[in-house]
């Protein structure tokens, strides 16, 4: 057995058993270990900001690691971008970056490079096999830091004569660490908070967004009157008919700050205190306001259900209802592409069980209000602000949850970084619905010009801005990629087309043209 097989072999006894993968001459052996386990799904992407951003999205919905295999320092830095998002999201991913022979970085061939430098940075585990020998105990431990909470990113680089000469075998899955239990101070603070009539504001982050802890942060608010935010871009929430509503603090920071004006404490449950996305001048960072204590009753390395349940008891509010949302669909809007209309389309559309992943960027902003009483859903963001995420996390999730339906909404400008993920979706026959939001330009960007104080806007900085020279043809794109689609340009004919797309149980793309 040589290196590449223990790798692979132990990989499948801890569960890992997808691999997100584009590979290279200095992974063939791994390839070729990965060619005797039919147990292991490989799914090819075309970038590797595919691969990454895959294994994000699978990590969400899965709730254990999947691999990815790299190419060398290039390979690994083309998909720095999702796994800086992957980072942000305490996502598990265990990325397998090939290396050359460890004899060979002394000639300075052309692929040579500082793989552990530019891994360091989005990892939080890094380590490269030293001999054969080491490759299978090196991956045991790259996945229990994996899967340790609340989830990590692990980088394990294998040299092409670590992966090719002979290994004694695969090692044991080792088990990580339990979460940290609550700190019993930090739980009777926020019981007393809760109980002493100010305004408490709950925040919810991380696992405390899923449906059964989600429940019990329905009850703390129905039996104490606190309200329930999270933060502005979340990992996964589960929401719709049947779930404890939570409010997502809003972007713009002008929002946030009026809707957060008036509360006297924040007590989190698995969220960091939100700030502002970036500063303005004259703005503050901080959201809440000024005097305003954030005080963690569970950070994300804690048990959060078990802080959440500690709370619930403190309060006496086990058995209290907690409030959940009714089904209540949107009136049928008309007429041409609006995000609220758009969203209210979406709301009316969906499927139960849908996976939405939310690449909507400013075509999102009233998302979060209209979809709140659709059927029940899971709600995936982009957690890193690093653009690009949404074709890949579509594509994971559909690995992960092959029986449901992914419903991506995509900016255009966002979605040119990855589309190439469409043709994964295509090989692997997933059923992914792909809505682009075409407003032809980087709307988010004009805004942010005035909102950083820039009064005069000229032609060098709308052409940075604008899409429309030329415009780009999704439909012929998703069309290359071995997807169908269709263009709308009106709600009753996006509508028409969102049924069309569910129906189909393979990709589909949308482009919606907005005015
Ligand atoms: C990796 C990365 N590159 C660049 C940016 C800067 N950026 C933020 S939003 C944006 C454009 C978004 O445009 P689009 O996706 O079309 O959404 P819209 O603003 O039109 O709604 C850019 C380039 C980023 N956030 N991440």
């Amino acid at each position: 057995m040589n290196g590449a097989q223990t790798l692979v072999k132990t990989l499948l006894g801890a569960g890992v058993d997808v691999c997100f993968s584009n590979p290279g001459t200095s992974e063939m052996h791994f390839v070729a270990a990965l060619d005797e386990h039919p147990d292991m799904k490989c799914v090819l992407g075309l970038h590797e900001t595919v691969v990454t951003g895959a294994a994000d999205g699978y990590a969400r919905m899965a709730g254990k690691p999947a691999a990815t295999l790299l190419h060398l320092g290039p390979g690994l830095g083309n998909g720095l971008a999702n796994l800086h998002n992957a980072k942000r999201a305490r996502s598990q991913v265990v990325n397998v970056v090939g290396d050359h022979a460890t004899y060979h970085g002394h000639f300075d061939a052309p692929l040579t490079s500082d793989v552990e430098g530019i891994a360091r940075p989005v990892s939080d585990w890094v380590r490269s096999s030293k001999t054969s020998h080491r490759v299978a105990g090196d991956a045991a431990e790259a996945i229990a830091a994996a899967r340790q909470a609340p989830g990590h990113i692990a980088t394990l680089i294998l040299p092409a004569d670590c992966a090719w000469s002979e290994a004694t075998g695969p090692a044991s899955p080792i088990e990580p660490p339990k979460p940290l239990a609550p700190i019993e101070a930090a739980v009777s603070t926020a019981v007393d908070w809760l109980r002493s009539g100010r305004k408490v504001a709950v925040l919810l982050g991380d696992q405390a967004l899923m449906e059964e802890n989600l429940e019990l942060a329905g009850k703390i608010s129905a039996a104490s009157g606190c309200e329930l935010f999270s933060p502005t871009s979340n990992r996964r929430m589960m929401r719709g008919a049947g779930r404890v509503a939570v409010e997502r603090i809003a972007y713009p920071v002008d929002v946030a700050l009026a809707r957060l004006a008036d509360f006297e404490v924040v007590l989190s449950f698995g969220a960091d205190e939100p700030v502002a996305f970036f500063a303005y001048p004259g703005k503050p960072s901080r959201v809440f306001p000024e005097g305003c204590e954030v005080i963690p009753v569970a950070t994300v390395r804690q048990d959060i259900p078990a802080a959440l349940a500690a709370v619930c008891e403190g309060l006496g509010a086990q058995n209290t209802t907690a409030p959940v949302t009714e089904l209540a669909l949107p009136d049928a809007p008309t007429g041409a592409i609006t995000p609220d209309a758009a969203a209210a389309v979406i709301a009316r559309s969906l499927p139960e069980n849908t996976i939405v992943i939310d690449e909507a960027i400013t075509s999102g902003r009233s998302l979060d209000g209209i979809t709140r009483g659709a059927v029940a859903h899971d709600w995936l963001q982009l957690t890193g602000g690093a653009i690009g995420g949404g074709f890949p996390l579509a594509t994971g999730a559909a690995t992960a949850c092959p029986d449901r339906p992914v419903l991506a909404l995509q900016a255009d400008g966002s979605g040119a970084y990855s589309l190439q993920a469409l043709w994964t979706q295509a090989r692997e026959e997933q059923h992914v619905v792909t809505l682009i939001f075409a407003n032809r330009e980087y709307r988010i960007l004009k805004g942010e010009m005035a909102n950083v104080g820039v009064k005069t806007v000229g032609k060098n900085a709308l052409g940075m801005l604008d899409l429309r020279r030329p415009t780009i043809g999704w439909v012929d794109l998703a069309k290359g990629f071995g997807v169908a689609g269709e263009a709308v340009e009106s709600v009753e004919d996006l509508t028409a087309a969102l049924t069309r797309g569910f129906a189909e149980k393979r990709p589909y793309l949308i482009e919606a043209i907005m005015p």
